[in-house]
């Protein structure tokens, strides 16, 4: 999986077989567009797409693994370097950067100076992405290059599809597109997977939100036909994973809620939030249930202490003082940490700031200095116990589901039963983001039952939450049923445009992650390479 990102020939290398006659009109607008707004052709198209999760919500930035797959929906950069310098001014490089949607995101021209990349992330302005991605390519390159590498100026033309605020993963496909684009367009004749998505996780944090590492991922290495498991420690690693055959045969269908979570805005009682009580419940646990004075390992998760890093610490320990010669499964581990997080952090109604500094041993400035100075928050109280069980739980939920999809069904005939373990999975997972880590909305749980009821074996809210997207595994005999249930009882009473009706359920086949296509050694359409009928140019 790792290695470099893919320089495609032709569409197809990209979209599945049912995509491409869209994709390629769009692609062929986005590079007429950016001839007619820049009077001169794109050299290349930097493109990411966005994720749709199947299990491991909330489990990224503490560390443990999380099953994502890419869906078509993505970010397109199409970019060229030949750029004028005459009114460039000195020892700086110029960005002009336009958008297909104009009218929702108008062009910005800027002028950066060579050594540092200005990001205001009080203000909520589209550009912030690219600069995002801009600033972390730049340091990847410095870090190659030396400190006096002079950044090429860009002229670039953005199209992305991945709803805004949908919960899946614009503003990643959008951060890793840029970076991505940044790098080629820097003369980089390979970008390693690893390092454009360590770099885009990192970028992202520069925008306001805490985030984890799974759309990223998600969004660089996924390939065509499989979900990915991607695992935080001991380093960044992401493995293609298929589903087993299955009868009857199963569709993961992405039904949108258009409630708009915007994490910039909520960040600070949603997101950040849970991010700053998952690392309080780490450094919590460490001080009641390890030996005074042990300290957690500083980890990549956003504020450097994890749960992932409380569970090593604690069975490390145990295992050291009672000498055991075998360690226990993860899945026994986890079990136990969820019955000592019930037992250890018993308070439901949160903790307040003064009562886990207490238990930590610093004062409440140290606290929020360590905790809440990176990104603001607001809260009286922490839900310590709730997030742990949550975290701990769906971790165990994603190895469950794990070994489902390697066991593969007994019975090839009537697979249902296996079917429907996998889908349990999925509702659990649910009901854990709804009560415990409390990230769902009415909306989302709405979908999830209509959906239950009508034949869904699994039905959840998928990325951050609080409105967005919901993920459901459906039996593919059921997906009409399904369709049918959701506009009767849930689209229909919203007053939708239409082409948000045509948006509001999608059919997820897993897609290919982020490539770059060279549009200077093929002048003209792009190419789609339609291997039934030999070579092709539309
Ligand atoms: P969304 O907001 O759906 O892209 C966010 C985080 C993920 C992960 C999920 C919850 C960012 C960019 N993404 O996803 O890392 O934590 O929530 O599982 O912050």
């Amino acid at each position: 999986m790792a290695g470099p990102v893919p320089v495609a020939s032709s569409l197809s290398d990209i979209y599945t077989v049912d995509a491409i006659g869209t994709q390629a009109k769009r692609w062929n607008n986005l590079l007429a567009r950016f001839q007619t707004i820049y009077g001169q052709p794109a050299e290349f198209v930097a493109r990411s797409p966005g994720r749709v999760n199947i299990i491991g919500e909330h489990i990224d930035y503490s560390l443990y693994p999380v099953l994502p797959m890419a869906i078509t929906a993505d970010s397109l950069l199409a970019v060229s370097t030949n750029v004028a310098s005459t009114n460039t001014k000195e020892g700086h490089y110029k960005i002009k950067i336009a958008n297909v949607q104009d009218a929702k995101f108008p062009a910005h021209e800027f002028d950066i100076p060579y050594e540092a990349v200005d990001i205001d992330a009080t203000v909520h302005e589209w550009t912030n992405y690219f600069k995002s991605g801009l600033r972390g390519a730049l340091e990847l390159l410095r870090k190659k290059h030396g400190n006096d590498f002079e950044p090429k100026s860009m002229q670039i033309l953005m199209d992305g599809t991945v709803p805004a605020g949908g919960g899946l993963s614009s503003s990643a496909a959008f951060v890793s597109s840029s970076a991505l684009a940044v790098m080629v367009a820097n003369g980089e004749k390979t970008v390693d997977k690893t390092e454009l998505t360590e770099l885009a996780i990192v970028s992202e944090r520069a925008v306001g939100v805490n985030s984890g590492g799974m759309d990223q991922s998600a969004s660089v290495f996924s390939e065509r036909g499989s979900a990915l498991f991607v695992s935080f420690t001991p380093s960044l690693k992401a493995r293609p994973v298929s589903f087993p055959k299955t009868n009857p045969e199963l569709t993961f269908l992405i039904a949108q809620s258009f409630v708009t979570a915007d994490k910039f805005v909520t960040g600070p009682v949603h997101y950040n939030l849970r991010v700053v009580e998952c690392s309080l419940a780490a450094a919590y646990l460490n001080a009641v249930l390890n030996p005074p004075g042990t300290q957690l390992p500083s980890d990549a998760s956003p504020l450097s202490v994890s749960l992932h890093g409380f569970h090593e610490t604690y069975f490390a320990l145990q295992e050291h003082s009672s000498g055991a010669t075998k360690s226990k499964s993860t899945e026994s581990q986890l079990e136990e940490l969820v019955a000592l997080t019930a037992e250890k952090l018993d308070k439901r109604d949160g903790y307040t700031r003064e009562e886990i500094a207490a238990v930590l041993n610093i004062s409440v400035d140290e606290l929020n200095k360590k905790f809440t100075s990176r990104f603001p928050v607001r809260a009286e109280k922490f839900k310590l116990r709730q997030r742990a069980l949550h975290v701990f739980s769906e971790a165990l939920r994603v190895l469950k589901f794990m070994s489902l999809l390697e066991q593969q069904p007994t019975n090839t005939d009537d697979t249902s039963e296996y079917n429907a373990q996998l889908g349990d999975l999925l509702n659990q997972t649910q009901d854990s983001c709804r009560d415990v880590y409390e990230c769902s909305c009415k909306e989302i749980d709405e979908l999830c039952s209509i959906a239950r009821k009508a034949g869904s074996y699994g039905s959840r809210l998928t990325g951050a939450g609080w409105g967005g997207c919901s993920v459901h595994l459906v039996p593919a005999g059921k997906v009409k049923a399904v369709r049918e249930a959701w506009e009767r009882e849930y689209y229909s009473k919203l007053d939708l445009s239409e082409e948000q009706k045509e948006a509001a359920v999608v059919v997820s086949k897993p897609g290919s992650g982020s490539a770059v296509y060279l549009v200077d050694d093929k002048p003209g359409p792009v190419v789609v390479d339609d291997r039934d009928r030999g070579s092709e140019v539309y």
